[in-house]
């Protein structure tokens, strides 16, 4: 029986992710089991992530990852070979040690986050069990409340909008399902209330699948979300809540000490006040990224205004990094904390960031990449965690979809213990 679970076989493959880049892709066999994962990877990256290997040159535009694949097949491979596919955390402990630096500069994050997903994949394959079953125990039944990114901006979309993401949250819903089939319908009448405005070459979509159209100030893009939900015959602050992340970074001019949004120069004070404005003007209850990744005192003084009724959420400030996470849990920098796998390289760090998060009290938020893949492994994660909040983008372009498919079928396949906590998560800590 043991030997089912030894790994046999351990490849790693060429695959591209939604921006035409290449990334990484493992597979890891074992006798009875098979897990493939695929690394994503993000475009407005915090300075503390696991850095990706990339061969840099001509081809691919520098960008490809041929280095990282014979890392994978002639480092990393011989060494995992023999060793119990549940044995998660050996394995993972074997590729930080193999790749020995603080950032996973060696063998790459990329690498280490396909070979960590696609054995953990391998494990529950061969016990026969759901991906988020075998992660998460019998316990896992909470299906995350989805928030979606439907109007793109900052990095991910050629307009002027310098907020990143403007997101629609489905939180009065009865239902996963019932949220998924609400935000589509919100989200194809934004298109027209777009359409209507701005003209039909604005309905093109970015990065996550939200439109891109060109406004030049994020309160346009909250109006518009808010004209959809009404049209939809929904109204905003009972089923429908709106969040943001503006990826603050981006626009912050480290020199000048100043964020430059929408054309203006703010002090950190002024930006403060611009986000109170818009919470209380659009029902915003969650946010994410406000200020520059390593501006904690920034994040704490916000935090401490608006806690009780806004989830402040650390991504760039934390990386799904123990070491800044709990820098942020001393400062109270935050109530929440974003998780992404590739941000730190492997499953086994990812849970035990969650698990420092939780016991904080922070809420831990499982996300998506904004280069993300057809792998939908984050989807289990987030009910293997019971995280009660996903973030995966819009409702368009297959590997956001991906992710919303496979909890539609989680959801199917819990039945009636299936449970779905809509607003709650926003309002509690952990
Ligand atoms: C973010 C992410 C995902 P990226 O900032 O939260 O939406 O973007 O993957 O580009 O870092
Ligand atoms: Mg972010």
């Amino acid at each position: 029986m043991d030997e089912d679970f030894k790994i046999k076989q351990v490849k790693g493959l060429l695959a591209l992710d939604s921006r035409g880049n290449p990334t990484v892709k493992a597979i890891v066999k074992t006798e009875r089991g098979i897990g493939v994962g695929i690394s994503p990877s993000g475009a407005s990256k915090s300075s503390k992530e696991a850095v990706e290997l990339r061969d840099g040159g001509k081809k691919w535009n520098g960008m490809g990852t041929s280095i990282a694949l014979s890392k994978l097949n002639e480092v990393i491979a011989p060494r995992l070979v023999g060793i119990d596919s549940r044995k998660q955390a050996e394995a993972d402990i074997l590729l930080v040690a193999l790749d020995g630096t603080s950032n996973k500069s060696s063998l790459g994050g990329n690498t280490t986050t396909a070979v960590s997903i696609a054995t953990s994949k391998a494990a529950a394959s061969t016990a026969g069990l759901e991906l988020f079953e075998y992660l998460g125990g019998v316990g896992s039944k909470v299906l995350p409340t989805p928030i979606l990114n439907v109007i793109n901006g900052g990095v991910h979309a050629g307009n002027n909008l310098s907020f990143q993401e403007h997101i629609l949250i489905p939180a009065g819903a009865g239902s996963f399902s019932e949220a998924i089939r609400m935000a589509v319908e919100v989200y194809k009448n934004l298109k027209e209330v777009i359409k209507e405005k701005y003209g039909k070459n604005s309905v093109n979509v970015g990065d996550e699948g939200g439109y891109a159209p060109p406004m030049n100030s994020s309160r346009e893009a909250f109006e518009a979300i808010s004209a959809a939900i009404k049209k939809a015959g929904y109204s905003l602050g009972s089923e429908f809540f709106i969040g943001i992340d503006p990826a603050a970074s981006e626009f912050y001019d480290k020199e000048k000490r100043k964020y430059i949004v929408e054309g203006k120069e703010m002090a950190t004070a002024d930006l403060l006040e611009y986000y109170k404005e818009l919470v209380d003007e659009f029902s915003i209850i969650y946010l994410e990224d406000p200020f520059d990744e390593d501006d904690f005192e920034a994040f704490k003084e916000i935090t401490k205004e608006l806690s009780k009724k806004v989830l402040i959420v650390g991504d760039d400030l934390y990386a799904t990094n123990v070491t800044y996470l709990r820098q942020g849990i001393e400062a109270r920098a935050t109530n929440a904390a974003l998780v992404k796998v590739n941000q730190v390289g492997t499953v086994t760090e990812t849970l035990n960031y969650v698990r420092v998060a939780k016991e904080a009290g922070m809420r831990p938020v499982v996300s998506h990449r904004s280069g993300d893949t057809e792998d939908p492994f984050i989807a289990d994660l987030a009910v293997a965690i019971g995280s009660g909040i996903i973030k995966t983008g819009a409702p368009a372009r297959s590997e956001r979809v991906s992710k919303y498919n496979r909890l539609l079928e989680i959801e199917s396949l819990l039945g009636p213990s299936a449970m779905f906590l809509g607003k709650e998560p926003f309002l509690r800590s952990m």
